[in-house]
């Protein structure tokens, strides 16, 4: 590794020449950075996988096709307000304090890329979901959604204080709001504009326009479906995020009293969920129109006792996907809204455009919903970005990456100075393909939830090839060999056959805990 002076100085200097190669040298670039929240690489059909085909995201594909897909980005824990931290500070969690969802508010008074460009000149704002528990700092421009916010006629919150509820779906709204700013912006300045969706985040709820998108096609099912959790960490049959016996199933109360809605049949003693409940008369109608008749039929053979447990769970998994996959329809539609906005404004030229989430997410693999763990599916964020005149279009960087390396990367293209402290790289070399300069082989990853969906506290390092994970309230060591086993469904971590690597993994892994200054394990059971 670099000293993080040399490392500067080498990333101001590529910096630079990219520039001029890009014929902007003086005029420095927006950033639209477009960041949805769990939406997995592979439900973006640019990342390839079972639905590129049934589910298509153009839009998105459009931004990879004209600049960069990176392969291997990954979250430095997978979870939403803690991804957001360590987005805006380019710190791993235990350093930015936000560890987990839902305990203490982000600190928005730290090194943050938003205050940074700020200082630096540029217009910033954020728009949608924040999830930080603390108003945001360091924006011109701010309007969030509360909490986790609502799909339908959410609520937005105002820089004044102010909380007004809107009427139509979250992701059309968000959109429009990011574009009204956009209009409205002092134009003698560079921007930075995140614009951040809640979907497709559960309860999965489609746009009304969209709630026909997959009817009649068949989701194509992971190989991983029916995992039965051999041969891992006993904590994975432990896990609370099955289709099978987590996703709510509101038509039996007996089975499950939540009301969260994820199949979206009818519950015995009233209809609805907290989405559902929010509609107008007219959204609902909308809504009947499309389930009932589908709901009416499959209880029909359900209560005939004509499906076996395991169609059941098939059953879940196609409603789970068809609604999810919608969602994320209204994503790329509104991405599509943006670019055109870009191009329209004469804008496309020097404006970055990123798309990500802040986390993956399983979509049936190993059976589940949900994120968290270390596994590949939720591990993997999404990363695609153009910028023209200087990524060269169509490129598919393998480096790893995470999301320690955004807010590094945003500050190096406004000329804002990176603390030293800051513990992500700046990506400008590999987004100019100098990769010779990028010398980072490994990740370092940490959970820290105890709670929602029974997923444990692990924590881990991942290399090209090769992913070792400790366990640390039961003391359980996994490995996996991600090129014999890219499903991750044995450990190897036992073998003699890999005694080596687990020895050079190990070491890899102390020597990231204390490159990061990790804190000692807390063992919570
Ligand atoms: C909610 C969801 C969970 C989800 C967390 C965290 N339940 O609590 O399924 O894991 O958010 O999601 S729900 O019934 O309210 O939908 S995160 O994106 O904020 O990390
Ligand atoms: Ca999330």
């Amino acid at each position: 590794m670099f000293t993080s002076r040399v490392r500067h100085l080498l990333v101001a200097i590529t910096t630079l020449s990219a520039l001029a190669t890009s014929g902007h040298a003086a005029e420095r670039p927006n950033i639209l950075f477009i960041f949805s929240d769990d939406h997995a690489v592979n439900a973006i059909s640019a990342y390839g996988g079972r639905l590129q085909n049934v589910a298509p995201t153009p839009n998105i594909d459009k931004i990879a096709r004209e600049g960069a897909l990176f392969r291997n980005s990954f979250c430095a824990n997978s979870i939403c307000g803690p991804s957001r931290a360590t987005v805006l500070t380019g710190l791993h969690s235990h350093k930015n304090g936000l560890m987990r969802n839902g305990r203490a508010p982000f600190d928005g008074s730290q090194w943050t890329c938003a205050s940074a460009l700020q200082q630096v000149g540029y217009q910033t704002a954020v728009i949608g979901k924040w999830h930080l528990r603390s108003n945001p700092v360091g924006f011109d421009y701010w309007e969030v959604l509360p909490g986790q916010g609502n799909y339908y006629n959410p609520v937005f919150i105002h820089m004044d204080g102010s909380r007004k509820q809107d009427t139509g779906y979250a992701t059309d709204l968000t959109t429009d709001k990011a574009l009204a700013w956009l209009e409205s912006r002092d134009d003698t300045k560079p921007f930075f504009l995140m614009c951040q969706h809640k979907a497709p985040h559960r309860t999965f709820a489609p746009a009304l326009r969209h709630l026909g998108a997959f009817d009649g096609v068949e989701i194509p099912e992971p190989k991983t479906l029916f995992d039965e959790y051999q041969n891992r960490s006993r904590t994975l049959a432990t896990n609370e995020m099955e289709i099978d016996r987590h996703f709510d199933w509101a038509y039996d109360a007996k089975v499950r009293k939540d009301e969260r809605g994820d199949v979206k049949l009818p519950k015995p003693d009233r209809y609805g969920t907290p989405e559902y409940n929010r509609m107008n008369d007219e959204q609902k109608e909308v809504w009947d129109a499309h389930f009932s008749p589908l709901n009416q039929e499959f209880l029909k053979r359900y209560q005939a006792g004509e499906l076996t447990p395991k169609e059941v769970v098939q059953w879940k998994y196609q409603r789970y996907m068809k609604n999810y996959l919608a969602t994320v329809r209204a994503v790329d539609e509104n991405v599509g809204r943006m670019l055109k906005y870009l191009d329209d404004h004469d804008l496309a030229e020097n404006t970055i455009v990123i798309y990500s989430s802040d986390q993956g997410f399983y979509l049936g693999e190993h059976g589940w919903y949900d994120k968290r763990w270390m596994f590949e599916e939720s591990f993997k964020m999404p990363f695609v970005i153009r910028w023209p005149g200087v990524i060269k279009a169509g490129s598919t960087p393998t480096e790893l990456i995470q999301n320690i390396d955004y807010a590094p990367t945003f500050a190096e293209i406004a000329g804002a100075e990176v603390p030293g402290s800051v513990q992500g790289e700046s990506l400008v070399p590999l987004l100019a393909g100098k990769s010779e300069q990028w010398e980072r082989d490994s990740l370092y990853y940490a959970y820290y939830e105890v709670g929602e969906h029974a997923v444990p506290q692990h924590f881990g390092v991942r290399t090209d090839r090769f992913k070792l994970i400790y366990f640390s309230a039961t003391d359980e060591w996994n490995m996996f060999d991600l090129q014999r086993d890219p499903q991750e469904m044995v450990s190897v971590y036992d073998r003699a056959k890999y005694k080596k690597t687990r020895q050079r993994l190990s070491v890899e892994y102390e020597r990231l805990r204390e490159l990061y200054e990790a804190p000692p394990y807390e063992n919570v059971k």
